[in-house]
């Protein structure tokens, strides 16, 4: 058995291959008749179904010879060797922490000696990072034993042991369209793909093939790691339909190598994930996705600064404060920082970092107009001495009660590539755990999977990629519950309330 603990309910049934749950999903409708507003609690009956046999999973890079495509491949292998490294600090052993699934817990329920926590891993059965299989391409022909020493990431002495294994593994050759990326990217493209743009789309298809029949694995999932784009124009006839995206390809028009990716990946049935800003998933690629039924999600890791102003912002303006300058700026020196010191680069990071406080902002009418919102300004700077240690300072200034001003002032130093690698782990997970669930409800009685904008991973992302004009929830707890939530469903488990009314009863 895959499960570390049993639900016992008439509505959860386990066979072989599946946990099946009834569920009441409980919400409330909000209308407004002949001027009054009604309110109307509802509650429809679903059914999930959740595949319990995990797959060996492989997962293919696009950037794996960058920071987080080394760091993250070293930190699997590191965790699976069990290997632990001296530091000037003491011994340290390789771990998941920054994983939501492998280090975090959620409370399962209340036992005889209090509340009882889980390991969210443990909610569902779940691929374990340690037995992912890594591939994938870069434009730099570094193998990963060298490109994890020109991150300047791990400590060497991990770096020495690690390095056998690594070196073994080099980047597959991938497409490089020069425009998209900053020109000072042009010296570390060495291992480019040639041909025109349908050859190279085909030669990608191929590897994903060849991967998963090399490698044995059952599933692939494809996560674009490598640096962030330009935008890219959405153009009706050239990008606006998944066949006007395909002939675009055919004939080689403005097509993005990210959006080239998400392509190939979707047409080999793979789901294809964007750990980076750029506008990959254009309307074309979105309904590519739907035709065929495979998941997309992004849009970029949401690892240090962001996590915490969507923390943030969430506990002012819900606490009643009104915010009204937030002030975002970082400095950092690996390669992501040399790439976004260019404008358009600088731009899609932009973007994707200021509307992260938008939905919060906009619940609250209370403190603001339908136009009103915070000035939001957010800064990056290239400053190579800090390497991968990127600093990020923020300003938070909100108006208090009767004219008074609060500002809150933070400075956050870390590695960027150690807040990132686990968040690829989660989103590979995650949207593999969501490829083996299934749901109907009395009014739908044939089973569907999630929507293929899988927007269940918002947690992990910057800027969520949620099906077109559905809420889109930024607030890190809501995330979290969401994620927790649906979980549990799957389960017949009711959704975490934090009433407590047992405890408060005389
Ligand atoms: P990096 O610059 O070290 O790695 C990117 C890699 O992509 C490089 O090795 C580069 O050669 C390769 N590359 C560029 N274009 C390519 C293409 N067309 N095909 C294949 N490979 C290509 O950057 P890092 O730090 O690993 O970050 C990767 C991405 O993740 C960036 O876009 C960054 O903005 C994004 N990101 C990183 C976060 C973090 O905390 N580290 C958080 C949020 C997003
Ligand atoms: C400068 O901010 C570089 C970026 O790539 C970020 O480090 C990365 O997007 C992480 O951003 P955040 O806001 O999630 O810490």
């Amino acid at each position: 058995m895959a499960e570390t603990f049993l639900v016992e309910s008439p509505d959860v049934t386990y066979s072989k291959d599946f946990i099946e749950a009834k569920y009441t999903y409980s919400t409330v409708h909000v209308c407004k008749e002949n001027g009054v507003t009604k309110v109307r609690p509802c509650s429809t009956r679903f059914t999930f179904r959740t595949g319990r046999q995990v797959p060996r999973l492989g997962v293919m890079l696009v950037g794996w010879g960058g920071n987080n495509g080394t760091t993250v491949t070293a930190a699997v292998l590191a965790n699976k060797l069990g290997l632990s490294w001296m530091t000037k600090t003491g011994r340290k052993k390789a771990n998941y922490y920054g994983s939501l699934l492998q280090a975090s817990t959620v409370c399962l329920g209340t036992g005889p000696t209090g509340d009882v926590y889980v390991p969210f891993r443990d909610l569902l059965p779940m691929v374990h990072p340690n037995d992912i299989v890594f591939d994938g391409w870069d434009i730099s022909s570094l193998n990963l034993a060298e490109a994890m020493r020109r991150a300047e990431v791990l400590d060497w002495p991990l770096q020495e042991q690690l390095w056998p294994h690594l070196e073994k593994m080099k980047p597959r050759p991938s497409i490089y369209i020069p425009e998209f990326i900053a020109a000072n990217q042009e010296e570390r493209a060495d291992n480019v793909l040639r041909g025109s743009m349908a050859e190279q789309v085909e030669q990608i298809r191929k590897d994903i093939r060849d991967f998963k029949e090399s490698s044995g694995v059952d599933k692939v999932i494809v996560l674009w790691t490598a640096n962030t784009e330009r935008f890219c124009d959405v153009v009706p006839g050239l990008n606006d339909t998944a066949d006007n995206l395909l002939r675009a390809i055919e004939r080689g028009l403005e097509v993005s190598p990210s959006t080239l990716f998400a392509v190939a990946s979707i047409l080999e049935g793979c789901a294809y994930i964007n750990g980076s800003p750029q506008n990959t998933f254009v309307p074309g690629a979105v309904e590519l996705a739907a035709q065929r039924h495979v998941f997309i999600c992004g849009d970029d890791f949401k690892s240090g600064q962001t996590k915490l102003k969507s923390v943030l912002v969430d506990f002012l303006v819900g606490a009643g404060l009104k915010t009204k300058s937030i002030v975002s700026y970082n400095h950092l020196g690996n390669n992501d920082g040399k790439n976004l010191s260019a404008p358009q680069q600088f731009r899609s990071k932009e973007i994707s970092k200021s509307n992260v406080v938008d939905d919060t902002v906009q619940a609250n009418p209370i403190l603001y107009g339908p136009q009103d919102k915070p000035d939001h300004c957010v800064v990056i700077k290239y400053v190579p001495y800090v390497g991968d240690s990127k600093r990020a300072l923020d300003e938070y200034t909100s108006e208090i009660m009767m004219g008074g001003t609060n500002t809150i002032v933070i400075h956050n130093t870390c590695e960027d590539s150690l807040l990132a690698s686990p968040i690829i782990l989660d989103l590979a997970i995650l949207t593999e755990l969501c490829q083996r669930v299934t749901f109907c409800t009395e009014a739908d009685p044939e089973f569907q999977g999630f929507h293929s904008v899988l927007s269940i991973v918002a947690f992990l992302c910057k800027a969520p990629l949620v099906p077109e004009g559905t809420p889109v929830v930024n607030a890190l707890f809501r995330q979290r519950s969401c994620i927790e939530n649906i979980l549990r469903a799957c389960l017949g488990l009711p959704p975490q309330n934090h009433m407590l009314l047992e405890h408060k009863m005389q």
